[in-house]
């Protein structure tokens, strides 16, 4: 009777309602022994010896019955928990793209070092000699003044570089040319926060002093760096040269993007010329200045250099249409989504 219904058990869980049926507290077996109250001496023998095998052969098939199920269950549950590597992947999440600004460091590193420039690193933290002095930006300079520089509180003459034409004469003042360097990162200026300023910014300064180097090298590099950036034929991009003056370069250019900005204050790449209505400065270029050379030791008479320095913020502005420069730094994700 017993051996029957255990053997019709199928789950481990039957199988304790049998055991407490039989060998429980009020089971069975303890009815039995209940029973004996009322037995001779000899019957009790006779009897509690048979109890026994008896609750030795029912333990016995429980324990046997109880391993052949568990090993069936957990055939089971490892079945039912079984991955599908063939499944297709789950898409995490389309926000998790680069940084407009990295983006476009990413695309001018490659395109400088395509050019044939090696990059060098500058620091932040700069001397009043090498961001103006050496640059031929005498004292009484505009740029001199305290409103546009950052300078350091209780260090003499050292100054937060503002621009990366700093890393391009500290470099040229170590090394012999021929040069062909460029350089990328954070400039501060104490500007007046708008749409387009912001008082840190990024900027790739290259800069090349060869044998013979004429401003046709310097345009050349000029529309290959905005080709790439904006990804397009550089017939198809809206940008003008401008004459400039900048103390460290003469000639010296500036380059704008024509731009359409719109009644809302957008400011989106034009593709017609008729269409611009907002030139944007891009960054400032020339050839190198003859007492710049000098400054580093470069004999003019035999060496020839241009060197140019391009704002990193504008170009993700005008890429990603971006409106507002402080967009860029406000952290905000939707800022990433679908670029
Ligand atoms: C310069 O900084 C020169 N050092 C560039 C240069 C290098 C000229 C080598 C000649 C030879 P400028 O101050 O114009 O020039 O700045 C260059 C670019 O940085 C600007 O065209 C603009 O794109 C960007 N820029 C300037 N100020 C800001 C600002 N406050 N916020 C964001 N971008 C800025």
């Amino acid at each position: 009777n017993v051996e029957f219904s255990i053997s019709d058990v199928k789950k481990s869980a039957e199988l304790e309602e049998i055991r407490v049926l039989f060998l429980g507290k009020k089971g069975y077996i303890s009815q039995i022994i209940e029973q004996m109250r009322n037995m001779t001496h000899e019957e009790k023998r006779s009897t509690g010896q048979l109890i026994n095998i008896l609750k030795n052969e029912i333990e016995a098939n429980l324990k046997r019955k109880f391993l052949i199920i568990s090993a069936e269950e957990e055939e089971i549950r490892l079945k039912n928990e079984k991955i599908d590597i063939t499944l297709p992947g789950r898409r995490i999440s389309n926000h998790v793209t680069k940084h407009p600004i990295i983006e476009i460091i990413n695309i001018l590193k490659i395109t400088a070092i395509d050019l044939g420039f090696n990059f060098v690193d500058g620091n932040e933290i700069v001397s009043e000699f090498f961001n103006f002095e050496a640059l031929n930006i005498p004292q009484n300079h505009p740029a001199r003044q305290m409103q546009d520089t950052l300078y350091i509180k209780n260090i003499p003459n050292a100054l937060l570089r503002t621009h990366t034409s700093a890393v391009q004469v500290e470099y040229g003042s170590l090394v012999p040319p021929p040069i062909k360097i460029a350089s990328v990162g954070r400039v501060y200026r104490a500007d007046e926060v708008d749409q387009t300023h912001s008082p840190m910014f990024h900027q790739i300064e290259m800069m090349h002093i060869d044998k013979d180097i004429s401003i046709a090298n310097l345009k050349y590099c000029c529309t290959h760096i905005i080709s790439s950036v904006f990804e397009k034929d550089i017939n198809d991009i809206i940008f003008r040269f401008r004459t400039s003056y900048f103390p460290f370069t003469e000639p010296s250019i500036e380059i704008d993007i024509g731009c359409i900005k719109d009644d809302e204050n957008n400011i989106i790449l034009a593709s017609n010329k008729n269409d611009v209505n907002k030139w944007l400065e891009l960054g400032g270029a020339g050839i190198i200045h003859q007492k710049v050379l000098q400054n580093m030791n470069i004999n003019p008479q035999e060496w020839s250099g241009f060197a140019l320095g391009f704002g990193i913020e504008r170009m993700a502005m005008l890429k990603k249409n971006i409106t507002d420069i402080r967009h860029l730094y406000e952290g905000d994700i939707r800022l990433m989504k679908n670029w």
